[in-house]
């Protein structure tokens, strides 16, 4: 079985009531998704408002959920503005006891395709851990180029990709690419799709409030049970549908809120926490087919 394979939870991030790192809330936030049944966590990415945090306040949750998850199989995201940044992250996550990296490619800047390499090329030499390099077009505004993400993947300790971008040929390309790289989904929504086309796992916002959900369709998927795995990815639709007019983040905070766990609001400038999105969120939540 390929490594690091399986469903994560894209960790959210608990914040204070000021907007600070919330440890506390960061437990309980742990503790629920933890008991979902997921293969692992995903931390410090796109849901954890990696983008808005500073390093410190990163390095800070790679430790937390460290202790909280003993026994669970923890991916860091280390990817940062800086290749300095990112191996500090990288460091201390290997240091943790994680069990792999992964990286948004550098994007702060247009970095031309060589630079982008040579980050890949220093990340995973800077650590022993296998690092899962991250394709999201919608976060970083351009898709990493074909030619370039097959030469990352044959990189020594590049595990895989986490393909979070509507370009499914691309997905189905890089699969008969590199048939030994792990291949993680990351649109919950459409998670079918790419597992048809050879995803070994996802990795997802939405996992971290339903992730006995999404373990049921995986499972149904790999049982080859096409009429399980639709009714079940409706569901997973539907949950993102509702949550599109609030802000997928914000939304699922309020999501949280609405079944007693407060994990806090978004980081500003993403949305802020509003009554009528605490009110939508506890409607959706009592939903029985999102129990
Ligand atoms: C991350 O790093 O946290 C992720 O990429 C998780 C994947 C999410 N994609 C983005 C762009 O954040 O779970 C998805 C996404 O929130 C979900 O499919 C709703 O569209």
């Amino acid at each position: 079985s390929k490594i690091l394979a399986g469903m994560h939870a894209a960790l959210m991030t608990g914040l204070d009531d000021e907007g600070g790192f919330s440890p506390d809330r960061q437990r309980a936030l742990d503790d629920y998704v933890l008991r979902q049944g997921l293969a692992g966590l995903y931390v410090g990415g796109s849901s954890g408002e990696s983008g808005l945090l500073g390093t410190d306040e990163l390095l800070a949750q790679q430790e937390v959920v460290a202790n909280d998850a003993k026994g669970t199989t923890l991916i860091a995201h280390v990817g940062a503005p800086s290749l300095r940044d990112s191996i500090r992250l990288a460091r201390n996550a290997a240091k943790l006891g994680y069990h792999g990296l992964s990286a948004l490619p550098p994007h702060s800047y247009p970095f031309t395709d060589a630079e982008i390499l040579a980050y890949y090329r220093d990340l995973q030499a800077a650590t022993d851990l296998p690092l899962i390099v991250y394709e999201v077009p919608v976060r970083t505004g351009r898709p990493i180029g074909f030619e370039v993400l097959v030469e990352v993947l044959g990189l020594p300790n590049v595990a895989g990709i986490k393909f979070t971008s509507n370009d499914m040929f691309k997905l189905s390309m890089l699969r008969r690419a590199r048939p030994d790289s792990t291949m993680f989904f990351g649109f919950d929504e459409i998670y079918l799709s790419g597992a048809v086309l050879g995803a070994d796992g996802g990795i997802g916002t939405t996992y971290n409030l339903l992730g006995k959900l999404y373990v049921a369709l995986d499972r149904a998927i790999r049982a080859g049970d096409l009429a399980q795995a639709q009714r079940l990815q409706t569901v997973s639709a539907r949950f993102v549908e509702a949550l599109l007019p609030i802000g997928v983040l914000p939304g699922m905070k309020a999501g949280f809120r609405a079944i007693g766990i407060e994990i806090g609001a978004t980081r500003a400038p993403m949305a802020a926490r509003t009554d009528d999105g605490d009110a939508r969120m506890a409607e959706i939540m009592a939903r029985p087919e999102f129990a």
